[in-house]
């Protein structure tokens, strides 16, 4: 006779990588604020990754992104930037965006680098955009990470495609008693040579110029620095390495 009332056997179950679940957590919070999410790809050509970005070619920050080069011009995206020049060729403002994905660099790897790893690249283009928009949306961000008393800070950086730029760090107030500032990003207001790239990019494929007198901000993060303070993982290549005692922790969390 069968026992229909003896408990089923548990199904296997798998889980998200935790590199997903800090993006899902991060599309939830631009998600709340109107954010498109979008997506681009990882095979680029100099002009997107670099030159659209006011960065030429005998510019010094160039050797900051040590590039993995592809056969005829083209490379493995160093950043999501290049994704802040495609959106807008193709679609007018004003616009919200975070696009999200792979970055390489040609580098030697060790507990925080990895030659792959992943950013989150926001973009807001339209009319009077200010710095007070961009603090104020990094500060929302940190709030849906790590709760209503989550504070944030803001220091001078230089990035080619922003003027003025700065980093970002948040504080991450965590009750097991290891708080501290994780630098997390680089944002800025997007350079006005990255509008006219756009729009001379926009008026080759026949469209209207439309970027000229607009203001925005943009901003990168990674992912990974979330995640490895979140689920305590000390080396990010542990991420990458497809060891079953580490992402097998994440089984059954979706
Ligand atoms: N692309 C930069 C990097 O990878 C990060 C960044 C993104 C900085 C957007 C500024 C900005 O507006 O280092």
């Amino acid at each position: 006779a069968i026992d229909v009332t003896l408990p089923g056997l548990p199904l296997p179950a798998g889980g998200l990588h935790p590199i997903n679940r800090v993006y899902d957590d991060l599309t939830a919070i631009y998600e709340r604020m109107g954010y498109t999410v979008v997506e681009g790809p990882e095979i680029e050509d100099e002009h997107h990754n670099f030159e659209a970005l006011n960065v030429p070619w005998f510019h010094p920050a160039r050797d900051l992104q040590d590039t993995f080069w592809l056969e005829d011009g083209r490379l493995l995206r160093t950043h999501t930037s290049p994704m802040q020049v495609r959106y807008m060729v193709d679609h007018e403002p004003a616009l919200k965006i975070v696009a999200r994905g792979k970055v390489y660099r040609y580098e030697a790897t060790d507990a925080t680098h990895e030659a792959m790893f992943h950013q989150l690249e926001g973009l807001v283009v339209g009319d009077h955009i200010s710095m007070a928009d961009l603090k104020g949306t990094i500060a929302e961000m940190a709030r849906g990470l790590y709760g209503a008393t989550a504070k944030v800070r803001f220091q001078p950086s230089y990035y080619p495609f922003t003027e003025p730029g700065a980093d970002f760090a948040v504080y991450w107030d965590n009750p097991r008693g290891e708080s501290k500032w994780l630098e997390l990003g680089g944002c800025g207001m997007v350079h006005p040579n990255v509008f006219r790239a756009v729009d001379d990019l926009r008026e080759a494929a026949g469209k209207e110029r439309v970027y000229e007198g607009k203001t925005g901000f943009a901003f990168g993060l990674g992912p990974e620095r979330i995640a490895m303070l979140k689920y305590r993982i000390p080396d990010i290549r542990y991420f990458y390495a497809n060891d079953p005692r580490v992402i097998g922790q994440f089984r059954g969390e979706l």
